[in-house]
């Protein structure tokens, strides 16, 4: 049994919405790391990364990208914990933030020499780039940073251009994609199963095949899980909420069926907001689904 190790990135300046950088307090008083020892596992926590705060800062003019040279600092900082937390064996648990921050999530297991496939379970598909983005929010766009698209000064953060290959790479949740982004999710290859896939064919079975997908080949998944892939029915405390997503059980199915296939690498949990929540059930359900994926079960 692995270690794991907790690191927060009171991360907001991939979005718009104020807040979401009180996700990790959120998340650990909602009792992430007793619930994980409960589960066996040995947890340390390692605090926070630090993080910018925007009102320190001015608007980069020169990118429509907002906030670029300040998510791109958190992101190098926290590829380097992320590697460091890997080449010493241990599993990172990675606390936003918006979810900008898997950008530095990725190239740490990049650079700790990781051959991962990735599991991104989301409402949104976060492939957008500097040409196709409506809102310049960089938390649209990490997933496709880590195929290599986009701005520079990202794509390049931990070295190599491309963290994961394409094939190697699943969006589960979907329900709202820009009309630019969806190009690109058909370019790189990726499989995209749609919340309307997920109700035709049932969730065991999409996980399945995502499960299949993103180990082929690889030693393991990363598993970046958005909050916001929920309904907000039962995660309401998230910046970007959308109708129609996966349900309690299905949140919980999906992780279950991940910690059966022992294969999770690290893990990203994201775009908590305390501040749009309602006495922190959102928190509540991250650590629930959390304890699913390392293994909770009822008997
Ligand atoms: N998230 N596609 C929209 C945009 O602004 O690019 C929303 C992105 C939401 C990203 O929730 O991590
Ligand atoms: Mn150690
Ligand atoms: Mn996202
Ligand atoms: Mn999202």
């Amino acid at each position: 049994m692995k270690e794991l190790r907790i690191i927060g990135v009171p991360s907001d300046l991939g979005q718009g919405r104020r807040g979401v950088d009180m996700g990790p307090s959120a998340i650990r008083y909602a009792g992430l790391s007793a619930a994980l020892e409960r589960l066996g596992y040995k947890v340390e926590d390692l605090g926070n990364i630090n993080v910018p705060t925007p009102e320190m800062k001015e608007q980069n003019q020169n990118t429509k990208l907002r906030y670029l040279h300040e998510v791109t600092e958190v992101a190098n900082n926290l590829c380097g914990m992320v590697s460091q937390v890997v080449s010493e064996g241990h599993l990172p648990i990675i606390l936003g933030g918006d979810h900008s921050i898997a950008i530095g999530s990725l190239a740490g297991m990049a650079q700790a020499n990781t051959n991962f496939g990735v599991i991104w379970f989301d409402a949104h598909g976060d492939m957008n780039t500097e040409q196709t983005t409506p809102s310049g929010n960089i938390h649209g766009m990490p997933l496709a940073v880590s195929l290599g698209y986009g701005h520079d000064e990202l794509v390049t953060i931990g070295g190599l251009k491309q963290k994961v290959k394409p094939e190697n790479v699943v969006l589960v949740g979907i329900r709202s994609i820009d009309e630019d982004e969806a190009r690109l999710i058909r370019e790189a290859g990726i499989r995209c199963y749609t919340m309307a896939e997920i109700d035709r064919r049932g969730m065991a079975q999409v996980m399945a095949e995502a499960i299949e997908i993103a180990t082929n080949g690889t030693d393991g998944i990363h598993l970046s899980l958005d909050l916001d892939s929920l309904d907000p029915m039962f995660a309401p405390g998230v910046g970007t909420p959308v109708y129609g997503g996966v349900t309690y059980r299905e949140g919980h199915l999906a992780m279950e069926m991940l910690a059966a296939s022992d294969s999770l690498v690290s893990v990203d949990v994201v775009e908590v907001n305390p501040i749009l929540d309602e006495h922190n059930r959102t928190a509540i359900m991250a650590v629930e689904l959390v304890e699913s994926l390392f293994g909770k079960t009822v008997l």
